[in-house]
């Protein structure tokens, strides 16, 4: 399976997580996104009209989405990872995987007008950016009520896989995740994963902030 990639692309780097956590191994083939736009060239745009990464191909089948390659690598080598066991839970999986593509867009813009000088409303993307960090930290506070740890159940699915880059990632676009202390437990509760991989960008400091401490409520 070959991957085009580029190393410190999120989207990218959800597909070579999801990789190492089901121990697929992918051929990469590094992509020159920045500076050289090798994904706006007519390589790529032969495979990728939408001139994005990642593109993940296997045999005839050409991938250009990352929500359809993590399902495609979970089906494939470890289905449990679809979170598929009730109606309820694989609705759940959908919800936060569509809302994988607004964390792109809004802290994946933040981090890249700020990283890459790219241009766009930085104060509209934050805002954008914090109202669906809001919307996790909500979400996984239910999920603690529940005693889950994982955003749709008490294991993770590829939902928690589309979701970790740009939330790990939202202090290189300027939003602190200080004030998440569910976001903050999460994310280390995905970096203990067995075969959990690191990508450049997301390191320790972003979490060295005190410990946080979620308030559970009586049930
Ligand atoms: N729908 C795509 C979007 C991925 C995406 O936004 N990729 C970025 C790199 S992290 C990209 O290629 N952007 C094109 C550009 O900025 O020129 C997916 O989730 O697979």
């Amino acid at each position: 399976m070959k991957l085009y990639d580029y190393i410190l692309s999120p989207s990218c780097y959800k597909i070579r997580l999801m990789a190492a956590l089901l121990g697929v191994k992918l051929d990469i083939r590094p992509v020159d996104f920045h500076p050289g736009m090798e994904h706006r060239g007519p390589e790529l745009l032969a495979l990728n009209p939408a001139g994005s990464i990642p593109i993940l191909m296997d045999g005839d089948l050409v991938l250009t989405e990352s929500s359809a390659m993590l399902a495609y690598l979970a089906a494939r080598s470890g289905p449990e990872w679809l979170g598929c066991d009730a109606p309820q839970e694989a609705a759940r999986a959908q919800q936060w995987l569509s809302f994988s593509h607004r964390l792109t867009t809004n802290l994946g813009g933040a981090r890249l007008h700020q990283m890459l000088l790219r241009p766009g409303n930085i104060e509209a993307l934050r805002a954008q950016g914090i109202a669906a960090l809001r919307e996790l930290e909500a979400g996984l506070f239910e999920q603690r009520l529940r005693d889950m740890r994982f955003l749709t159940l008490d294991r993770p699915t590829i939902a928690d896989i589309a979701c970790f880059p740009y939330v790990a990632l939202a202090p290189d676009g300027g939003i602190s995740l200080d004030a998440y202390p569910n976001i903050r437990l999460w994310l280390r509760a995905i970096r203990s994963l067995e075969g959990f991989m690191e990508m450049p960008g997301i390191h320790r400091l972003h979490e060295l902030k005190p410990d946080p401490h979620p308030v559970k409520e009586d049930k």
